[in-house]
């Protein structure tokens, strides 16, 4: 391995962002692998910032910082004892059993001492790293104590990447950030040191667990499973130090194509005992391997529809065959028919996953996790959150977000999702102040199944492409930790942590700007693309750029049925796809007609004439172009903005987003302009403003 390939911009843990700790004397107090790496990353920090680390047992030291896991035995120093003693009393007055967890801590003060509290090692890692985030403030004497626990249990990355390169989606499928950093041209690429830096990022926003192939499983990375599994081994003995679990994303074939079996039967007895023996082999080797991952009858992907059985009798065969090893295997509810034609009115992709998997509620065995994307039809700036979250109350369900931008910009636009993801997860589908989809994901005593985020990451120098959407991947496992977090304050933690005010000339100029530019790019991306959650409209594979038509007589399902009266799709019970009747009442009520449904989702319940008139008092033609406008006039300014930072900030990272900003210019610029002239060329209407439309 070169160095040149281990040498990836820091993200959200420079050096800096640990001088407060780093200048502290600290003891660590336990034991474990786990216990080691916040050793290994307190002895790093206090090398460069002139503190000092003992790891207990140890002789009587006066510290600052204690960081200690309960049943560890008595600790040397009076001071650390009593900063440990004042955690416990403050448990206590927490009351609910004093309980941490498996992952959760406390921080207490006690004199001048900051204690860090954790029942488990994996508590006492995101307790360094809450400590980190805090800075300095860790040390206040007036910090009040505070108790840690995720809401989540399970935080998963998936990563989409190939081993062998596809033909058309290359390394890494909608990856826009380089190469993998797990894989290349048919093999693992070596680079464990990078794999380890990855694995420390991850664990400082709270993910625990990653799948390492594209769900999307061809004959090279299929073998993961059998002889190529010692590949993986590596990457989770990298992984494992920092508390997170490898998953692999499995073919439903494999016991034909890897295992030479005429058939992959989920009821067959030799196909059962194919995955039994194969999973047993997997754990012989990964004793904390995390489970499959599975896309089946989906895209083209081999599933239990091919021998009538359905999808709780495909689950289920993995559940088995995992259940006696701790595993969980995560079943994608995205299936849809993406042979349609588009003649069919009837025929609507966004039911397709409620229509599939509702009836088969109660069935899934208790390892099966289904993953729902958080919209019903594909990882959209706006849809509607997904009905099925609300309809299977006996299933486990995790919901599933797209980090990769692969309809968001392709991380060469900035649009900061954090926003977007805090609505989805805050989403109360019974109806306001009623159950959340966070609560739903968090299951009852945790037994829900959490949440799953594609990853954007590859092997470029800034992790991301775009140095800033390295927020996104941040925000995801912050989100994922605690989704009642607000997403404004989770944004400005990780500037604070990626440009540590400690380190610039002028903190507060570059926080601001920062936070400028991004808080609003959501919203700005919306804006400049499709109108009023109708969606897609992309050019047509890679998904980037306009194409209005683009899939409009295709095979997908993604339609806008625009002509010359209106534009939207009609998702009603009374007169459309009947959609709108998926969800529970206070919803199926509010979406069904086009008087109650929200401004922001109208086109994607309804059909309307141009001039139907939004709650925001505007017609929906006059949205459009008003939009449109104030989108590229957004970018403009984000651009002006960025520009203010010239010589504040590092150089590298300073070009890489002026580039791309250049670009996000260029292309909102076409999107406004091939949307406006469309739509003024279907409707014949006027810009009221009397704006240039082509
Ligand atoms: O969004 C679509 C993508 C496919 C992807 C699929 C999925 C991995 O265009 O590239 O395949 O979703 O989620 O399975």
């Amino acid at each position: 391995m070169s160095a040149e390939e281990t040498r990836a911009h820091p993200a959200w843990l420079p050096p800096e962002a640990f001088r407060a700790l780093g200048a502290r004397r600290v003891l660590v107090h336990g034991d474990g692998s786990i216990v080691d790496t916040v050793l290994d990353e307190v002895a790093r920090a206090c090398a460069r910032y002139g503190g000092r680390v003992w790891h207990s047992p140890s002789w009587d030291v006066a510290v600052d910082l204690v960081l200690a896991l309960r049943g560890a035995d008595e600790l040397p120093s009076p001071s650390a004892e009593s900063a440990r003693a004042a955690g416990e009393a403050a448990l206590v007055a927490a009351g609910s059993g004093a309980v941490l967890g498996d992952e959760g801590f406390l921080l207490a003060r006690a004199g001048e001492v900051t204690a860090v509290l954790a029942d488990a090692p994996a508590g006492l890692l995101y307790g360094l790293f809450h400590l980190v985030r805090l800075g300095p403030a860790a040390f206040e004497s007036t910090r009040p104590p505070e108790r840690h626990r995720p809401a989540l249990r399970r935080r998963m990355l998936n990563h989409w990447d190939n081993v062998a390169v596809h033909p058309v989606m290359g390394q890494v499928e909608r990856g826009y950030a380089g190469g993998s950093i797990f894989w290349r041209d048919g093999r693992p690429r070596g680079d464990l040191a990078r794999v380890r830096e990855y694995a420390r990022l991850l664990a400082a926003c709270g993910i625990n667990a990653i799948s390492v192939n594209n769900v999307n499983v061809g004959r090279t990375e299929a073998r993961l499973l059998t002889d190529r599994l010692g590949d993986v081994a590596d990457i989770a003995d990298v992984l494992r130090p920092y508390g997170i679990r490898v998953h692999l994303s499995v073919t439903f074939a494999a016991p034909v194509v890897l295992g030479g079996l005429p058939t992959a039967d989920p009821v067959d007895e030799a196909v059962r005992a194919w995955w039994s023996a194969k999973t047993r082999q997997v754990y012989e080797r990964i004793p904390d391997f995390g489970g499959y991952v599975v896309k089946a009858d989906s895209e083209g992907q081999p599933g239990p529809f091919t021998y009538g059985r359905d999808h709780a009798d495909g689950a289920n065969l993995l559940a088995g065959a995992l259940a006696p090893h701790g595993g969980v295997v995560h079943w994608r509810a995205f299936v849809y028919n993406h042979h349609q034609d588009w003649r069919d009115r009837s025929t609507d992709r966004a039911r397709a996953a409620y229509d599939h998997f509702v009836p088969l509620d109660g069935r899934f065995a208790a390892n099966v996790v289904l993953q729902v994307k958080f919209g019903p039809v594909d990882f959209q700036v706006r849809e509607p959150v997904s009905p099925v979250l609300a309809a299977m109350p006996a299933t486990r369900l995790a919901v599933e977000l797209q980090v990769t931008q692969e309809y968001t910009g392709q991380q060469r636009h900035v649009c900061h999702l954090g926003p977007w993801w805090s609505e989805v997860l805050r989403f109360a589908p019974w109806g306001p102040g009623g159950r959340t989809v966070a609560d739903v994901a968090a299951g009852e005593a945790g037994s829900g199944g959490g949440l799953v985020a594609v990853a954007n990451v590859g092997d470029d120098v800034f992790w991301t492409g775009h140095p800033l959407a390295q927020a996104n991947l941040y925000t995801v496992g912050r989100l994922a930790w605690d989704p009642r977090l607000d997403p404004r304050a989770v944004l400005d933690e990780w500037i604070a942590l990626t440009f540590p005010p400690s380190a610039i000339a002028d903190p507060k100029l570059v926080g601001r700007t920062l936070h400028d530019v991004m808080d609003g790019s959501w919203r700005t991306y919306e804006r400049y693309t499709a109108p009023l959650g109708v969606g897609f409209m992309v050019h047509p594979g890679d998904h980037y750029g306009p194409d209005v038509d683009g899939y409009e007589y295709t095979r997908w399902g993604t339609y806008h049925f625009a002509d010359r009266d209106g534009v939207g799709v009609d998702r009603s019970r009374a007169s459309g796809t009947g959609f709108a009747g998926q969800y529970p009442p206070y919803w199926a009520h509010v979406y069904e007609s086009p008087e109650r449904c929200p401004d922001e989702l109208l086109l994607f319940f309804h059909h309307v004439p141009y001039g139907h008139v939004l709650h925001s008092g505007s017609t929906v033609i006059q949205h459009i172009y008003d939009a449109h406008f104030a989108g590229v006039e957004e970018v403009e300014a984000m651009r002006g903005r960025w520009r203010t930072l010239k010589g504040l900030i590092d150089p590298a990272v300073y070009e890489r987003v002026e580039r791309r900003l250049d670009e996000q210019v260029r292309s909102a610029t076409e999107w406004r302009d091939q949307i406006n002239t469309y739509f003024f060329r279907k409707s014949g209407v006027p810009d009221a403003h009397g704006r240039r439309i082509y």
